[in-house]
């Protein structure tokens, strides 16, 4: 397992926590938001999943990984 701290910008309330949370897990991911920091720290597996298409999933979801 490998873990990482995303910077998301965008992120305001309970729903923006649900929406980002959801996609990394349907990507195959774990991850936990920070509302106050506007981070996101993600656990996942780096022989099924690159930080590209974790990023690409929170993005799909409308908010920006910078
Ligand atoms: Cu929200």
């Amino acid at each position: 397992m490998s873990s990482i701290t995303l910077n998301v910008k965008g992120m305001s309330c309970e729903h923006c926590v649900k929406a980002v949370e959801g996609a990394l897990q349907e990507a195959g991911a774990s991850g936990k938001v920070n509302l106050a920091s506007g981070t996101v720290d993600v656990n996942y597996d780096e022989s099924k999943v690159s930080v590209d298409k974790l990023k690409e999933a929170i993005e799909d979801q409308g908010y920006d990984v910078v």
